[in-house]
């Protein structure tokens, strides 16, 4: 039983009193005991110059977008790592940047108009509709997340699917002497299409940014094998972690003529050889360290806590999506205070959760079963001025959201699947006070560099997950700074810029 008064001195002072030996040995993770061990840099932390290149990428979405403000026309660019990290390479390189465009002719040509380098593909609503939201959305995206019975397979979307990814194809024309290099499970055709073209470039390279699932899940897919064709047109193939490259690899064996080298990480297939490798992404790691190291910073995040009404802040950002395990984590504070209720009124979950792709039903239903549990702990635990989790559906500017991260003391990320996933290392990045402890799913990508920082639990465990907010609650100064400060240098000597030189200077590498 955590008495609460332990839990305020244990989380406000040094000389904290731990909680006994059953709480801490309970959700203890792998490793821990050495936790203040070097970082690892698993891939490199060296920053090399960029090649001198000409960079042609391609996204699904555009990096820019126009608002109207008083009458005219404003250019936003996107937010989002990967587009602040290549822009300036783009830019710089002479290159281009090819992304759908669903707006107006007006919009399309005052965008191409402000950015030169934009070259804008049209997809129509009713292609929206089958290509992005049909095939993309509701196929692959649960393909790739292992969530078999949410996938929802159709002729007529995967024809749309083929049409978008010839359409990005074609567009591209002449690359000359540059690196193209695509992005995602929207377009994982167009590497193949691109060689059946005979695009001149200079190396083609894709990256997945979401998992890649075992041959077994990644079979069911009707259209599996044109899938990997399609990826194998590349030179070099891209993922964020060792075991989606291994996934790949072995899913390629359902080509009956590839040959997979894995010892290598080389398939070779219809005359062409893909070099395959995890490039763990990261983040803008100085720009969020300046954000967070803003004077007016720690009054931002005490307000934050003032206006919640808590002693202990539980801290949850995500895209409302069914992989990032909203619902279970509801499921653990339910318990949690369950288990605790001499916790009410002292700790409180805040859930930040941008909605997103509102368009495909199985998305509005989730916003609605997370209201829907969010009601239904909240009656079970609320008391007078008090509430177990605080839900927002909001999206936050960058330093809204660094203020939230060093306003918590514990962040629960805690996806049941996801390819990387930034918010855990945008959340190390901020605790410019080497202070907080990260709960992490076993799931996320980022397990496999930062797992010996945080507490890492499989979110469908609702008992390991009790015990390590528990565990987390009551974790003495010392270790939480040794903890933090490990997985700030880790975050650090594997940011954003770091991942784009190393994916670049491999796949322009001589081999
Ligand atoms: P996502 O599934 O979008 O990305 P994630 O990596 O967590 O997941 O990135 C989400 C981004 O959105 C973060 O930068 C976060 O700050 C931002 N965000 C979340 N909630 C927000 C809010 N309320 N307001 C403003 N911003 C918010 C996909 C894959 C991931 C992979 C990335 C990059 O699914 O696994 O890490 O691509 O490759």
């Amino acid at each position: 039983m955590i008495d609460p008064q332990d839990l305020q001195i244990a989380l406000s002072s040094c000389n904290a009193s731990a909680a006994q030996g059953g709480l801490q040995a309970a959700a203890r993770p792998e490793g821990a005991a050495d936790a203040a061990a070097r970082p690892q840099t698993a891939a490199g932390a060296e920053k090399r110059p960029l090649p001198d290149l000409r960079l042609v990428i391609m996204t699904n979405r555009e990096p820019f977008s126009l608002s109207s403000a008083r009458g005219s026309l404003r250019l936003k660019r996107n937010s989002g790592g990967v587009v602040s990290a290549l822009l300036p390479v783009v830019e710089t390189g002479g290159g281009r940047w090819l992304a759908w465009h669903t707006g107006t002719p007006e919009e399309r040509q005052e965008l191409t108009r402000r950015v030169p380098y934009l070259e804008l593909v049209d997809v129509s609503a009713d292609e929206v509709r089958s290509y992005y939201e049909g095939f993309a959305n509701g196929a692959l995206w649960p393909l790739f997340h292992y969530a078999l019975d949410r996938c929802r397979f159709s002729n007529d979307d995967w024809d749309t699917y083929v049409r978008v990814n010839e359409r990005f194809a074609d567009q591209l024309g002449d690359a000359g002497d540059a690196l193209v290099w695509v992005h995602d499970y929207q377009l994982c055709l167009v590497p193949r299409l691109l060689r059946e073209r005979n695009v001149p470039l200079h190396r083609l390279a894709y990256f997945h940014h979401v998992p890649f699932p075992p041959p077994d899940v990644f079979r069911v897919l009707p259209w599996h094998r044109q899938i990997l064709e399609g990826l194998l047109g590349a030179d070099q193939i891209g993922f964020h972690t060792e075991s989606y490259v291994i996934n790949f690899l072995r899913a390629c064996e359902l080509l009956p003529d590839a040959q997979v080298d894995f010892q290598a990480r080389v398939v070779h297939y219809a005359g062409r050889s893909a070099r395959v490798g995890a490039f763990p992404i990261g983040v803008d790691a100085p720009a969020i360290e300046k954000l967070a190291q803003r004077p007016s910073m720690t009054g931002e995040a005490q307000a934050i806590r003032t206006a919640l009404r808590v002693d202990k802040l539980l801290l949850s950002v995500d895209r409302l999506d069914y992989t990032k395990g909203i619902a279970e984590r509801f499921e653990a504070i339910d318990r949690f205070f369950t288990v605790h209720p001499q916790l009410k009124g002292v700790v409180s979950l805040l859930q930040i959760a941008v909605p997103s792709r509102t368009a495909v039903t199985e998305y509005r239903r989730l916003k609605k079963e997370v209201d829907e549990l969010v009601g239904r702990v909240n009656g079970k635990h609320a008391e007078p001025g008090w509430q177990p989790i605080h839900c927002t559906y909001r999206s936050f500017s960058l330093p809204r959201l660094v203020a939230h991260y060093r306003a918590a003391d514990v962040a629960l990320v805690t996806p049941v699947r996801d390819g990387m996933n930034l918010v855990a290392k945008e959340f190390c990045a901020s605790r410019v006070d080497d202070d907080g402890v990260l709960i992490l799913s076993e799931f996320a990508g980022a397990a496999e560099s930062l797992g010996r920082g945080t507490l890492t639990i499989n979110p469908l465990d609702v008992r390991q997950f009790v015990a390590a907010i528990e565990r987390a609650l009551m974790m003495k100064r010392g270790e939480r700074r040794e903890r933090m400060a490990w997985l700030r240098r880790t975050v650090a000597a594997n940011d954003i810029s770091g991942w784009v030189n190393r994916v670049v200077a491999h796949a322009t590498q001589a081999w």
